[in-house]
């Protein structure tokens, strides 16, 4: 089904693409020359009535690629760029036809969002699909070598962020690696992640990457993930609840704890209100009863208390 609704999009975008000429009829005639008019009409399931498709608009770009550089584009917009470095330029375009759309059911006026449809379109073809429900970012690193990569943040909806990295195979767009976090900043070579981890309790984390030769993903320095607070309050802190006993170190019931940075699999270091650093064994539950967590063999909640661990998301 997704691929005859692909398959049906991409139709409408030839047809639309061979008809966009300065003198079609259908062009207002204060629309840019430069500026092609594509609209795609996208299938709905039959049950669903009054689908009120929002046309896409695919504007043309003269941004250029002939520095090495980090580039931000935008969604719907095409790009000139050399992507295989054969001194040819493409047409690269990231196709975004998710759009809310209002449906008449039961005589009320429901908005859905139309989702999964956005891709990598190289030469008005469709090389990758973007898993994403909203696009946040989206960057084109062209580096001295020739190469380029595409690097997209998104949202799949409720802070289900991920970072995604691509490649070209030729002229196609091949889906490297992700990291469940979005960009704040990025170079030719690294990026930093932020996003929500889930670590007693929703956890907002930052990382720092290095963006290798073939535009895969590895945590930079000690490869560690910072944790910057629970749902953003730097100074939450927990509290032991029953004693712990660790291989250095007993800490007592009623001990604070900062959790500062992780693995995110094998250990936490916290920090002690004295401003010692503890270390806690850390090792993930198989289902989520009793927290998501074990330190030190103890279930999170037992350790911290029920009330103080939540999960959400
Ligand atoms: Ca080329």
């Amino acid at each position: 089904m997704k691929k005859m609704m692909l398959a049906a999009v991409l139709a409408a975008l030839a047809l639309c693409a061979c008809a966009a000429t300065p003198d079609s009829p259908g062009i207002p005639s204060e629309t840019p020359a430069e500026t092609k008019e594509i609209v795609a009409s996208v299938p709905t399931p039959e049950s669903t009535p009054t689908p009120t498709p929002t046309p896409t608009q695919i504007t043309k770009s003269d941004l250029g690629f002939s520095q090495s550089g980090v580039y931000e584009i935008v969604e719907n917009t095409e790009y000139s760029i050399d992507l295989d470095n054969d001194g040819k330029t493409e047409t690269l375009c990231i196709v975004d036809l998710s759009h809310d759309d209002n449906y008449i059911i039961n005589g009320k006026v429901t908005s859905v969002r139309v989702e999964d449809n956005m891709y990598i379109s190289v030469n008005d073809v469709a090389s990758e699909n973007v898993g994403l429900r909203y696009i946040m970012n989206v960057y084109i690193i062209k580096r001295e070598n020739g190469s380029t990569g595409i690097v997209i943040s998104g949202d799949w909806m409720s802070d289900d962020y991920v970072t995604y990295t691509y490649a070209f195979d030729g002229t196609t767009a091949i889906e490297v690696d992700y990291e469940n976090f979005y960009i704040t900043a990025i170079t030719e070579n690294t990026m930093t992640l932020e996003g929500v981890v889930f670590l007693f309790s929703n956890q907002k984390a930052t990382v720092d990457c290095v963006i290798n030769d073939d535009f895969s993903l590895t945590y930079a320095g000690d490869g560690l993930i910072e944790l910057t607070g629970f749902n953003g309050d730097r100074e939450h802190s927990l509290v032991t609840k029953i004693e712990l006993k660790l291989a250095d170190i007993t800490l007592p019931a009623g001990t604070k704890l900062f959790p500062k940075r992780t693995d995110l699999s094998t250990f936490v270091l916290c920090e002690t209100e004295t401003g010692a650093t503890v270390t806690l064994p850390i090792e993930e539950k198989e289902d989520w009863e009793g927290g998501l967590w074990k330190v030190n063999g103890i279930n999170e909640n037992d350790l911290f208390g029920e009330e103080n661990i939540q999960y959400a998301g």
